[in-house]
């Protein structure tokens, strides 16, 4: 095998945010999309969990958690200096509230309807309070997460707060977020982005 293999799913945040390392670091890599509801044997019968992203790399070593292959793939070759203060403990621990308690918050938001203990504002304001806020008290003072360069942070994160904007995107273009949706909106723009977001071409 030459070519690493990423087995992937266009729209999953995690998912985007391994994609935009590999592709920010310029490894090259075979990409299966998958369905869901019908995952590739091939893939289960290395990683078992069923979850995307999974990268089989040229070695055969499996990495099957997004921040491992973001890492994998930064420690080749880190154009932008990502991991430059990936270890700090602030830094460690805003992907660690993205990942645990906003996303449990976000799944509750984006699917009301199916958590009807609480209203769907109720689960908005805890994803706030669980990590927006935050984010939007550091973004109002430099660009990005870490500082005034793009870093690891903003692209583990940013995935799902674009999810978050878009459960109601009329209420968040006016939401007290400013710093927020710039920074959002920058990330959403980049070239890195769409590029990892183009749609497989269909042979034919
Ligand atoms: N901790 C994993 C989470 C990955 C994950 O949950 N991916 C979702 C898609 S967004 C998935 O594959 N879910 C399995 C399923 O829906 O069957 C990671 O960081 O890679």
């Amino acid at each position: 095998m030459s070519k690493a293999i990423l087995y992937s799913y266009r729209r999953c945040p995690y998912a985007m945010r391994a994609r935009m390392a590999l592709r920010i670091a310029g490894i090259d890599v075979e990409q299966i999309e998958i369905s869901l509801r019908d995952k590739p044997q091939a893939m289960l019968d290395i990683s078992p969990k069923g979850t995307v992203p999974v990268l089989q790399c040229p070695d055969g070593q499996v990495v099957d958690q997004s921040l491992d292959i973001m890492r994998w793939a930064l420690l080749q070759h880190d154009p932008q200096q990502w991991l430059q203060h990936a270890d700090d403990a602030d830094q460690r621990a805003l992907i660690q509230r993205n990942d645990t308690d906003f996303k449990y918050w976000l799944d509750r938001y984006k699917y009301a309807e199916r958590y009807p203990e609480f209203s769907s504002l109720h689960y908005r304001r805890q994803a706030g309070i669980a990590l927006l806020d935050v984010l939007e008290v550091r973004l109002a003072r430099s660009s990005y997460l870490g500082g005034q360069d793009p870093c690891l942070s903003d692209v583990a994160i940013f995935p799902f707060v674009r999810q978050f904007a878009a459960v109601d995107a009329n209420w968040f273009s006016t939401a007290d977020f400013p710093a927020l949706r710039r920074w959002l909106n920058g990330w959403l723009e980049s070239d890195l982005f769409m590029s990892v977001m183009a749609k497989p071409v269909k042979p034919g």
